[in-house]
């Protein structure tokens, strides 16, 4: 700034400032200005008596006379302006320090950012693909939206099977809003068997996850919308001896190497044989507790031997191509592995649930 008082006002050598560099100077000053003491010298700098403004306009009458006007405007303007931000300066000091400037306490500790991670469900299914992915299986992934005949037919469960009551679900609308489609949102990830078999000659080594929605009443073990890992593989020659080797495998990489595997008779339309795969309990060891309530086992998956119709349904020949399929649920998996209690916390987007992991 020019200076403290007009009495320590100083002319300076050369040509006086032009009105325009007058404005930028006094503002760029203004900006610094964080007291009344230095407000008061701000002012007497630039529109005091010896200030650079004052002696522009005081010399306006000794100008030519068509430079009068267009020099005498622009500097009442500047002091206009300059008067007004003067004002606003001073205003903005007598309220204190702004909103911003209070919020900024830099001696506070610094906020830790929170840092997101991967939902449990996505852990639980990267971990499911992981152990088959070292056993060979490929990954796929399929529609969420599905033909009926994917859904169902294709896998030997026609329109009046009773299996259908069993997953009974959400249908899309036809065209004229009159009923019902031939689409649905896919109430397991089994039609990725068919498609995929279509699509592929054998051999077949695939795990497919993948969300699920079924029209049921929701609870602590049961979703309207949930994560399934599906798991197919074709080829000559292959036994139930293949599966059961396989899932023994999965377990011990996912549960543990001390695992025992179980496999009990099961019924799905789309395996023959089918069974129910459970482990035993790996937190009381198969002694019986409130997690595997009190039987010692635990059960994981369904799973069996592709059905010869559903061989058949999409082009391979049953007496040359056999195959084992599986399907379990990730939220169940992840709710046994973690000790979670309800199925409903992992679409809850409650982060109090969801930081744990
Ligand atoms: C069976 C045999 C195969 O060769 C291949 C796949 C299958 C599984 C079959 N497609 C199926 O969906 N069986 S299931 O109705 O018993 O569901 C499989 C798993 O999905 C269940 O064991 C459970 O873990 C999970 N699940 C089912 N309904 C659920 C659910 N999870 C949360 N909420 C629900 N409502």
């Amino acid at each position: 700034m020019a200076s403290g008082t007009e009495s320590s006002e100083a002319a300076t050598a050369g040509p006086p400032p032009s009105v325009e560099e007058i404005r930028t100077t006094a503002l760029a000053a203004l900006v610094d200005a964080d007291s009344e003491v230095v407000l008061d010298q701000w002012r007497v700098a630039y529109l005091g008596r010896k200030s650079d403004l004052t002696n522009v306009l005081r010399s306006i009458s000794s100008l030519p006379a068509e430079d009068r006007k267009t020099v005498g405007a622009s500097a009442n303007q500047l002091r206009g302006a300059l008067e007004e931000a003067l004002a606003e300066k001073a205003q903005e000091l007598k309220a204190g320090p702004s909103e911003i400037a209070d919020a900024l306490d830099v001696t506070l500790p610094g906020r830790r950012r929170r840092s997101g991670g991967l939902h449990p469900t996505t852990q639980t299914i990267r971990e499911i693909t992981d152990a088959f992915g070292a056993m060979g299986f490929q990954i796929a992934e399929g529609p969420e939206i599905e033909w009926e005949r994917y859904n169902f037919d294709a896998l030997n469960i026609p329109a009046d099977h009773p299996a259908r009551d069993q997953w009974d679900t959400f249908w899309l609308d036809s065209p004229d809003g009159k009923g019902r489609s031939d689409m649905l949102l896919r109430t397991h990830t089994s039609p990725m068997q068919a498609r995929l078999m279509e699509q592929t000659d054998p051999p077949i080594r695939v795990v497919i996850p993948g969300r699920c929605f079924r029209y049921e009443a929701t609870d602590a073990t049961h979703e309207w919308h949930f994560f399934q890992v599906e798991g197919l593989a074709v080829d000559r020659g292959i036994t139930f001896a293949d599966m059961k080797g396989t899932l023994f495998e999965f377990a011990r990489r996912i549960f543990g190497p001390e695992r025992k595997v179980r496999f009990r008779v099961d019924f799905f339309p789309f395996v023959e044989p089918g069974a129910e795969m459970a482990i035993d309990c790996f937190k009381c060891n198969g002694q019986g507790c409130s997690m595997c309530k009190g039987t010692g086992w635990i059960e994981i998956m369904g799973a069996g031997m592709v059905h010869p119709a559903v061989l058949r349904n999409v082009g391979y020949d049953p007496e040359v191509y056999t195959g084992f399929a599986f399907g379990m649920g990730v939220e169940r998996i992840a709710m046994l592995r973690h000790g979670i209690d309800d199925v409903r916390q992992f679409a809850s987007g409650d982060l109090r649930f969801l930081s744990q992991f």
